[in-house]
């Protein structure tokens, strides 16, 4: 029984070094070179190439190297009796709430445009905005939101979050479901996108959306590139809805080199990494999982595939 690997250009030797140590006996073989296909039992998959997945036919589980699954419940080379879980783990957390505090920060203290200033050698002083006119709002208050919705709160922020179910977070305000999105974005003037790619949540970042936020808004998105209409961004920008965006995620990725978004003053383009799991804490979820899913036991963070997420 073997652990595979599959990624498109990605470095494995960090991650089967931790796995090794988590459990020197595991078989674990990395995408191409797979001695034996039968042998698969396991794999863990990070923008891996298309129908890969079709060639395990022992397959038992599979795992997504990161908290999104929308590449794997997208492969229809893996067949709907599988189950499919992902890679939640603490720094993943941490470093998402990190990610977004500080964006949140720089937009209130407009380091983006020191950072412009500096290159013209221009010495102009900016007023910082208030914390208590920076509402926060968060759309998808799961693993990452939550603990996001925490962080900002703790810092004094006043945070709203919305998912499909209520939640009682200390310090949060909660909204759901489609009746409450208005509202929700009533109070928001940072918005954070935390949600999962699902057909209910594709595109929902338009320009209809950015019009209903306390204006004009900031958009941080770190959930997925399809979530954002890209052209809408601009006219939300052009119409003042919006007065800037940090992105950590795109429709393509990479973001093309000839992409309006390189040169727009108000985008911040980080390369998709808001949160990446260390290895060492990655290989211990993999290996439970792995276990788990050998022993016909239920797997830890099991994605329900009716829900998408
Ligand atoms: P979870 O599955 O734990 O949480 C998803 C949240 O979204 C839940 O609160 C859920 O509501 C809510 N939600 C789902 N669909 C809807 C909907 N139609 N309407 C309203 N709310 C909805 O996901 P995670 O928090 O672990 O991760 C979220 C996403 O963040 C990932 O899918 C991934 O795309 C992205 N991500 C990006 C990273 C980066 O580096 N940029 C790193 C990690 C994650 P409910 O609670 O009611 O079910
Ligand atoms: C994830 C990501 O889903 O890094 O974990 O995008």
């Amino acid at each position: 029984m073997s652990l595979l690997l599959i990624a498109k250009n990605r470095d494995f030797s960090s991650l089967e070094k931790a796995l090794l140590v988590k459990d020197p006996n595991l078989d674990v073989e990395i995408w191409p070179r797979v001695e034996n296909k039968e042998r698969v039992h396991f794999a863990v998959c990070w923008n891996h190439p298309e129908k890969v997945l079709g060639n395990y036919p022992n397959l038992r589980a599979v795992s997504s190297l990161g908290a999104g699954v929308n590449h794997l419940l997208d492969d229809e080379s893996l067949s709907d009796d599988i189950p499919i879980c992902r890679l939640i783990t603490d720094a993943l957390q941490d470093q998402m709430a990190e990610y977004v505090l500080n964006s949140v920060v720089n937009y209130r203290l407009h380091i983006w445009d020191y950072y412009e200033n500096k290159k013209k050698g221009v010495w102009e002083q900016k007023s910082t905005i208030p914390i208590k006119y920076s509402p926060v709002g968060i759309m998808g208050m799961g693993e990452m939101g939550t603990n996001v919705a925490t962080l900002l709160a703790q810092q004094g922020y006043a945070v709203s979050g919305w998912s499909r179910s209520k939640k009682d977070i200390e310090g949060v305000t909660s909204y759901a479901g489609n009746n409450e999105l208005n509202d929700f974005l009533s109070e928001t003037k940072i918005l954070v996108n935390l949600l999962p790619l699902t057909d209910e949540t594709e595109g929902i970042l338009d320009l209809d959306l950015f019009k209903k936020l306390k204006q004009p808004g900031y958009l941080i998105n770190v959930g997925r590139g399809d979530h954002l209409v890209e052209e809408d961004l601009i006219y939300a920008f052009d119409m003042d809805y919006l007065e800037g965006a940090c992105l950590d995620v795109f429709e393509e990725e990479p973001l093309p080199n000839n992409h309006s978004f390189w040169n727009r003053k108000q985008i911040m383009v980080t390369p998709h990494i808001a949160a990446i799991t260390p290895a060492r804490e990655a290989a211990k979820v993999l290996v439970e999982n792995y276990k788990r899913a050998m022993s016909g036991m239920d797997l830890l963070y099991e994605v329900d595939r009716e829900r998408g997420y």
